[in-house]
């Protein structure tokens, strides 16, 4: 009989058919199922040619074709399509078997989708897959959740088309349970959206303050990345600030029209922090500049309309570089220190047993937000698990004691000069109200409390005893319970 398959995946576009590339290289053998079953020949004749694929034309000979206890991985479009192929495949699976969902799901669905498995006697994993289409070929960032049981038959195979750290530690880890991983995942690129914002607002100051050109620019991130901001995001920006437009023969960022998109990960992780209460304003701030980028004739009918103030910068240009590179360094801990800080209520909200250190190492390789600072993040995590937040490592609180001179500069310079950089200013605004022992909440809870007789507590009482003040004659005894404002 014929050898059966490791591992069996349904979906072969660009992510799928990459992924089980991978993972046939790494010495599996991969069955290949698509909705459209004519990709499934022209892969096996294509680029699978002469390796060790078994092409199957419908669901039940793919399930044939894969060894107990099966492994079967979905790599198709998030949403119905993923709830369809569960639907067609999980009713002909036996008990023990496992369906891995690798795409890019929301997590309240792999939340549902693993409780249903589970009643089924099947055994469900989401995975989040990070890299895009050459780390699904060269070796993802992956952040499994889901049935715990079935982490031990899946690791050697994540652990090893994954993408590894300089000592050969694997970017894949078990996360947690049911949603954890597509959670991870979540956060992961909520942080890339504010990793992002916070180069384009370095890019915008030196553009529109110092009045660089592209080619300046490149130089400058080509430096940066020989540094402490060592990352794929700074090191493709140094490439891009470089490319030239073979029509025009200017640089091909001065060509393309400053509208951004968004598949809305950003805005989930945005939502999933104001759920929790988690203060994220950072990420969610990216999530708005691309909204505000995105109404471009709007701004461009503004443009003509409101006025600001004359851009006039007298400093030295060096020195302001080097300011701006402080302010993104600065504020990319405080953006990370936010995405930890959701990932942490997320963990008591949802019972998860995350590692924040384990986390740190899967999004070190293999993924868009890889950099060399998430080593640091690892062993601040590792020195304490417990840790409240990465500003009080020591290390962290260390480069903001450094930065935060040049952070408050660039922040100033910008409000000076009418030039917007949403995510810097918010992270100094986060950090600023973090190491406030009062903030202005106080007079916050008045205001509840008179209109709304919502209480407030003393600072001379014990915490939990709530008091009610008669601000007018109108005001009686009555406090209230269930109206929120
Ligand atoms: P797509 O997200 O474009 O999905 C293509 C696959 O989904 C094909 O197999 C297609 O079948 C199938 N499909 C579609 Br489209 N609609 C379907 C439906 N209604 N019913 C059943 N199957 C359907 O491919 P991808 O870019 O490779 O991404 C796969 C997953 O990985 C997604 O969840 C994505 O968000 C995630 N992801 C993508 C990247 C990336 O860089 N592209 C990175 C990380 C994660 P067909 O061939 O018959 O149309």
């Amino acid at each position: 009989m014929a050898k059966k398959a490791d591992i069996g995946l349904v979906g072969l576009a660009v992510m799928g058919e990459n992924l089980v590339l991978n993972m046939e290289s790494k010495g599996f053998t991969v069955a290949v199922y698509n909705r459209t079953v004519e990709k499934v020949d022209n892969f096996v004749n294509g680029r699978g040619a002469g390796k060790n694929f078994i092409g199957c034309k419908s669901i039940d000979e793919l399930i044939e074709n894969v060894a107990a206890p099966r492994k079967i991985m979905l790599m198709v479009k998030a949403g119905k399509p993923v709830d369809d192929f569960i639907d067609m495949i999980a009713p002909k699976l036996e008990k023990g078997d496992i369906l891995i969902d690798g795409g890019n799901s929301h997590f309240p669905d792999t939340v549902r989708r693993t409780r249903k498995l589970e009643e089924m006697g099947l055994r469900y994993i989401g995975t989040g897959v990070s890299g895009g289409e050459e780390g699904a070929l060269l070796g993802p960032s992956m952040m499994p959740g889901g049935s715990t049981t079935a982490w031990p038959e899946v690791k050697p195979i994540f652990q090893a088309i994954c993408a590894k750290v300089e000592d050969g530690s694997p970017c894949c880890e078990w996360v947690g349970a049911d949603g954890a991983g597509h959670f991870v995942k979540m956060v992961h690129n909520g942080i890339e959206y504010g990793d992002m914002e916070m180069i384009c607002e370095a890019y915008n100051m030196m553009k529109n303050v110092l009045g660089m050109s592209a080619a300046e620019m490149h130089e400058v991130f080509k430096e940066w990345n020989a540094g402490e901001l060592d990352s794929y995001l700074i090191e493709i920006t140094q490439a891009i600030l470089k490319t030239v437009d073979p029509e025009t023969g200017k640089p091909v960022v001065d060509v393309i029209l400053d509208t951004a998109g968004q598949k809305g990960t950003g805005k989930w992780t945005s939502e999933s922090a104001l759920d929790l209460g988690a203060p994220a304003p950072t990420i969610a701030e990216a999530v708005f500049a691309r909204c505000l980028s995105a109404i471009k004739e709007e701004r461009v009918a503004a443009s003509k309309v409101l006025t600001g103030p004359a851009i006039n910068f007298t400093g030295d240009k060096k020195e302001f570089i080097e300011d701006i590179r402080k302010a993104l360094y600065a504020s990319k801990i405080c953006s990370y220190a936010q995405g930890y800080q959701l990932m942490k209520l997320a963990a008591k909200e949802y019972n998860w047993d995350l590692n924040y250190g384990e986390i740190a190492l899967m999004w070190r390789g293999g993924c868009i937000i890889r950099a060399r600072f998430l080593g640091d993040i690892k062993k601040a995590f590792d020195k304490n698990p417990a840790l409240a937040n990465l500003l009080m490592d020591d290390f962290f609180k260390k480069v903001i004691d450094d930065c935060q001179a040049s952070w408050r500069k660039v922040v100033a310079q910008a409000a000076l000069s009418g030039v917007p950089v949403p995510a810097f200013s918010s992270a100094l605004n986060y950090y600023d109200a973090y190491r406030s022992e009062v903030l202005p909440a106080n007079l916050l809870q008045a205001q509840r409390d008179y209109f709304g007789a919502h209480t407030y507590e003393r600072v001379d009482r014990a915490r939990g005893e709530f008091f009610h003040t008669a601000w007018t004659e109108h005001s009686g005894n009555t406090t209230s319970t269930t109206y929120i404002a």
